[in-house]
C-alpha cells in the first residue's frame, strides 16, 4: 500500500506559507524542500553522497530522457532508478510532457497522446497518458507525474482552454492506468490554465478534487513576467485543498523559492541552481556573483562568509575562481555543491521560519539583501 502521507506542522498567518512533513517509502521530506534536478539518474557532477551532504531530502528525475537512454526497462531490471543510480532517498520523476515540448521536437499532439522526434536519434516516438504511468511504473520513483500540455506564453483563452481540458482528460486516464501497477507510488495531480485567472481556478479545484494525493502546479516559469507567475499563484492557492502538497515545476531561483512559500507552494525543482554554478553563476545572501570575475583572483575567503558547504569550508574563492578559468574539472563539483547548499539552507531557513512564526521578516529581510540575476 501507499505509504505516502503529508501532514502540516506549521502555517503563517499573515500569508499561505505552510511547513510540512512528507512521508514516501524511501523516507521523510520536511517542507518547504528544494529538490536538486537529476535529468539523466544523475545530478550532474555531483555523486549521492555529495547529496546527501549539501542537504538533499528528495531528488527530481525525469521520464523523457531515462526512457530515450537507457530506457526504463534497463533501469527496471536494475531494480529502479534507485538502486541504478544508488540514491535511496525519495526520487519524484516528471512525466515526459514538458520535455517533449521544451526540447522542440514535437511532431502531433492529439487526444490519444504526442508523437515526437527522439532528441538523440530523430527516432519517433509516442507517449500517451497510459504509457507514462507504465515508464514510469518500471522507474520505481516514489512520485510520478501524468502526461499534461503545458501552454506556451502568451497563448489566446482558447488555446489555454484546450490545453488544460485535455490535461484534465489525461489525468483521469492516468488515474485509471496507474491502477494497474505499483500501489507503492503516489501520483500526483498537475495544475494547469496558462495565464487566465480563471481557468487556474477551475483546474486547482477539477484536479484538486481527483483522488490525487499531492499537487505540482504546471505551466508557470515559461517565459513570462515574475509579477504574472504570483498573480496567478494568487489565483491558483485560494482553491486548492489544504492537506495536499503543492509542488511548483521548475521554478525557481532563491528569490522564487522566498516568494513562492508566501503563495503556499511546498515543493520546488529547477536546474537553474546547478546549471548557472558551471557557468560561474554562485548564490551568496547578497545575490548571485560570477566566480570568473577578476573581484575573486586574490579572495583568500570562502565564496560566502559563512557558507557550511564544503567547497566553502574548504577552498578560497580564489582557487575555485581559479579552476573555473582553467576550465578544471573540479570546478563543476565545486561550484554546485555550493548552489545546491545554498539553496537546502535557504529551504531549511525557510521552514524554520514558519514554524517560529517569523517568515514574513525573514522575507522581507531576504528580498531587501538578495539582489536578483537580471535575466
Ligand atoms: N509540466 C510538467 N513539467 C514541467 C512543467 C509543466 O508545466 C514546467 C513548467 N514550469 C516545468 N516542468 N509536466
Ligand atoms: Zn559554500
Amino acid at each position: 500500500m501507499s505509504q505516502f502521507t503529508f501532514t502540516i506542522d506549521a502555517e503563517c498567518s499573515e500569508s499561505w506559507a505552510r511547513a510540512g512533513t512528507i512521508q514516501t517509502p524511501h523516507g521523510t521530506i520536511q517542507t518547504p524542500i528544494f529538490m536538486p534536478v537529476g535529468t539523466q539518474a544523475t545530478v550532474k557532477s555531483v555523486s549521492p553522497e555529495e547529496l546527501r551532504e549539501v542537504g538533499a531530502q528528495i531528488i527530481l528525475s525525469n521520464t523523457y530522457h531515462l526512457m530515450l537512454r537507457p530506457g526504463s526497462e534497463l533501469i527496471d531490471s536494475f531494480g529502479g532508478l534507485h538502486s541504478f543510480m544508488r540514491w535511496d532517498g525519495p526520487i519524484l520523476t516528471d512525466s515526459g510532457g514538458f520535455q517533449v515540448w521544451s526540447l522542440g521536437h514535437l511532431r502531433k499532439l492529439s487526444e490519444e497522446g504526442v508523437l515526437f522526434k527522439s532528441h538523440l536519434d530523430g527516432s519517433p516516438q509516442f507517449l500517451t497518458p497510459e504509457s507514462v504511468m507504465r515508464i514510469e511504473a518500471e522507474l520505481g520513483s516514489d512520485i510520478i507525474l501524468p502526461l499534461d500540455i503545458c501552454a506556451p506564453f502568451p497563448c489566446t483563452p482558447k488555446e489555454a482552454r484546450e490545453a488544460m481540458e485535455r490535461t484534465h482528460r489525461w489525468e483521469e486516464r492516468a488515474l485509471v492506468a496507474k491502477e494497474r501497477y505499483r500501489p507503492e507510488q503516489t501520483l500526483f495531480g498537475i495544475v494547469q490554465g496558462a495565464f487566465e485567472p480563471e481557468l487556474r481556478q477551475e483546474s486547482a479545484r477539477v484536479i484538486g478534487s481527483m483522488p490525487f494525493p499531492g499537487l505540482s502546479i504546471g505551466g508557470l516559469s515559461v517565459g513570462e513576467p515574475k509579477t504574472k507567475m504570483w498573480e496567478m499563484l494568487r489565483a491558483t492557492t485560494p482553491a486548492l485543498p489544504r492537506e495536499k502538497p503543492r509542488h511548483l515545476l521548475g521554478v525557481g531561483s532563491p528569490e522564487d523559492l522566498v516568494e513562492c512559500v508566501g503563495l503556499g507552494m511546498d515543493m520546488f525543482d529547477c536546474v537553474l541552481p546547478t546549471r548557472v554554478a558551471r557557468h560561474g553563476g554562485l548564490f551568496t545572501r547578497d545575490g548571485r556573483v560570477n566566480i570568473k570575475s577578476a573581484r575573486f583572483k586574490r579572495a583568500t575567503g570562502p565564496i560566502e562568509e559563512g557558507c557550511d558547504c564544503h567547497t566553502c569550508r574548504n577552498y578560497s574563492a580564489a582557487y575555485v575562481h581559479h579552476l573555473i578559468r582553467a576550465e578544471e574539472q573540479l570546478y563543476y563539483r565545486l561550484g554546485t555543491i555550493h548552489n545546491l547548499r545554498f539553496m537546502l539552507r535557504l529551504a531549511a531557513d525557510l521552514r524554520a521560519s514558519i514554524l517560529d512564526g517569523s517568515y514574513p521578516v525573514f522575507r522581507e529581510a531576504f528580498l531587501a539583501r538578495y539582489q536578483p540575476a537580471s535575466e
